[in-house]
């Protein structure tokens, strides 16, 4: 779809007037958030990764793209979440410390929400000791921890081991995620669960919840 590719586009550019606007329309189009979602903000998202990597953009023009990424991404949360109809458990989530990327995780919050998960996203740069505060106190079912930098993979471990250490929130299900994390990874620092995208983040916690 044309608009598809204009709303990529804008997010690329860093037009967050434009990617609001577009994504408004298609909203008021009557078309699936989700959809929305995948074909237009991380697909634009996706090509701003790409440049960034091959040199072809730089730091301050892939913020201005996450801003405009963010401005749309507004817009669709509540709808995203509304589609959940009940709880379907507790997920509390956040990107480990030391590491500043949220826009994967904000994704991962948002189709959990979606899905009907009541999330406690904590934000980025999360100490071990928040993270075991936060399922504690909010009861969690799921733990969802995000890294996008290999030098901060190894926090993920340092908080499952604090959190299988603390008592009460042992039971909770941990799920890991992010560009450089692997099954692998995930298996060998023992966490529950390994997700490469959003959307399998959903039905990995779903899973997880059923056994
Ligand atoms: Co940074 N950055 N960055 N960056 N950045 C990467 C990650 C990098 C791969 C770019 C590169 O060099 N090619 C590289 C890491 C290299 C490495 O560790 N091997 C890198 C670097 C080096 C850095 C800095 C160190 C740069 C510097 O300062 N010299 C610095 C670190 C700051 C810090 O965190 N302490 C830095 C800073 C930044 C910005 C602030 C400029 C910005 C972040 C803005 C923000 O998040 N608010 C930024 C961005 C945008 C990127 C890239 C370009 C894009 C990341 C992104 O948002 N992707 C990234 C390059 C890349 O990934 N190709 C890069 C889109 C997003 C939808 O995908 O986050 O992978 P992603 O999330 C996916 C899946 O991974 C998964 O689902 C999501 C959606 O499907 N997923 C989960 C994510 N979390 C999950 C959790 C789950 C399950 C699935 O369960 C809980």
């Amino acid at each position: 779809m044309a608009k598809y590719q204009e709303l990529a586009d804008s997010i690329l550019t860093g037009n967050n007037v434009r990617s609001k606007e577009i994504t408004q329309d298609l909203v008021g189009k009557g078309i699936d958030p989700a959809e929305i979602l995948n074909g237009g903000l991380i697909a634009g998202m996706e090509v701003v990764g790409r440049k960034f990597k091959a040199n072809e953009m730089y730091i301050p023009e892939v913020l201005i793209a996450a801003r405009a990424m963010h401005a749309a991404m507004d817009i669709l949360k509540p709808l995203l979440s509304e589609a959940g109809a009940s709880s379907k458990g507790t997920a509390v989530i956040g990107t480990v410390q030391g590491d500043l990327h949220d826009i994967g995780k904000n994704l991962v919050s948002m189709m959990l929400e979606g899905a009907g998960f009541n999330v406690v996203d904590l934000g980025v740069d999360i100490s071990p000791e928040k993270f075991v505060e936060a399922v504690n106190s909010s009861k969690a079912d799921i733990l969802g921890l995000s890294a996008l930098l290999t030098t901060t993979m190894p926090a993920m471990k340092e908080i499952i081991d604090e959190v299988r250490k603390d008592g009460s929130a042992k039971s909770v299900k941990i799920i890991v995620g992010g560009a450089p994390v692997t099954q692998e990874y995930a298996d060998s620092i023992g966490a529950d669960g390994y997700a490469a995208d959003a959307s399998t983040a959903v039905e990995v916690s779903e899973k997880l919840l059923t056994v």
